[in-house]
């Protein structure tokens, strides 16, 4: 890693789905150790705190134009983007914890803007390209990556002032096993690179992280690193809302941050979906505290 100045931001956002807990998630990351496994590795870290994020009368949220709790994910996404925004103007790596999947509208806004060419890393089970029109759900959080190449409602899609915020060439999708009709489509029209857990299976881990890190460094100048802890198979990481069976292991997630740490090609990263009430003992969330510390540079030797 090349920045050794981190600035890490909860988002305890559940808005973005329909499980309860997931806003838990930075609280369940931070007592899971994440601060002081990061300053074990001489990086400056400070936590910046939670995001504000609005707790609304839930009785009273709906689900206009398939678009659930639209307004309460915008304004939360908006809070977020402009912290974001301020931690990369002082030159700081933004880590991003949280919260349901939608919260990456909001780092994504923030980021991408100081950068020619943003590339991403989707390290999911889900593809997340669903928009009002084609999500089976009406959940956000399985839209944002649709919403950063312009697909979906101008509210999001415009979110921070500007958009797109991402081109779908500069994309790379890992582990993904759930994909819905109208995503995979779009990944066909747009060109979208995924390997799914089938190219996972016959390549292995190191060669499509290799692949990855050489088609991202020819073609963008900065990567973020949004990683759902979905992508990992759920006996690794049962605290998550929408688990999916056959993921990725423990081993092969480990792998991949350990070549991003070699390849130092990532520019800020987020940590999403970790649900404590469904965890067990915050397993989940342990897990993705030692992935971080991989993707920072911690070695076992
Ligand atoms: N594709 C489904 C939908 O749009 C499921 C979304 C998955 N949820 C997430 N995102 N955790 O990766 O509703
Ligand atoms: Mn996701
Ligand atoms: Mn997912
Ligand atoms: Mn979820």
């Amino acid at each position: 890693m090349l920045n050794k100045d981190i600035s890490v931001i909860g988002v305890p956002m559940d808005l973005g789905q329909n499980r309860r807990g997931v806003d838990m998630g930075p609280s369940a990351i931070r007592y899971a150790g994440v601060i002081e496994r990061l300053e074990a590795l001489k990086l400056n870290i400070e936590d910046l705190g939670d995001i504000e994020i609005k707790r609304p009368d839930r009785r009273k949220l709906n689900n206009e134009g398939n678009l659930r709790n639209l307004e309460e994910v915008a304004t939360g996404n908006e809070n977020l983007a402009l912290a974001v925004d301020e931690v990369i103007k002082k030159g700081n790596f933004p880590l991003v914890l949280g919260g349901d999947h939608s919260i990456s509208i909001g780092s994504l806004a923030g980021i991408s803007k100081h950068y020619e060419n943003l590339g991403v890393i989707w390290y999911d089970a889900h593809a997340d390209l669903n928009s009002g029109e084609t999500s089976p759900s009406g959940n956000i959080h399985g839209m944002p990556l649709g919403v950063s190449i312009g697909i979906g409602h101008e509210r999001l899609v415009k979110l921070g002032g500007y958009g797109p915020k991402i081109k779908p060439e500069n994309i790379v999708i890992i582990g993904a096993r759930s994909i819905d009709e109208g995503e995979r489509k779009l990944i066909k029209e747009k060109g979208i690179k995924v390997f799914t857990m089938h190219e996972v299976d016959r390549l292995g881990m190191s060669k499509v992280m290799g692949e990855t890190i050489n088609y991202l460094k020819e073609r963008t100048d900065s990567v973020h690193l949004s990683l759902d802890l979905d992508g990992l198979d759920p006996m690794d990481a049962p605290g998550v809302g929408t688990p999916v069976i056959g993921g990725l292991s423990y081993r092969e997630s480990h792998l991949a941050m350990e070549m991003l740490a070699e390849a130092k090609i990532i520019t800020s990263a987020e940590f999403v979906e970790v649900n404590p009430i469904l965890d067990e003992k915050n397993k989940t969330a342990s897990v993705a505290v030692g992935l971080m510390g991989s993707l920072f540079g911690e070695k076992l030797l």
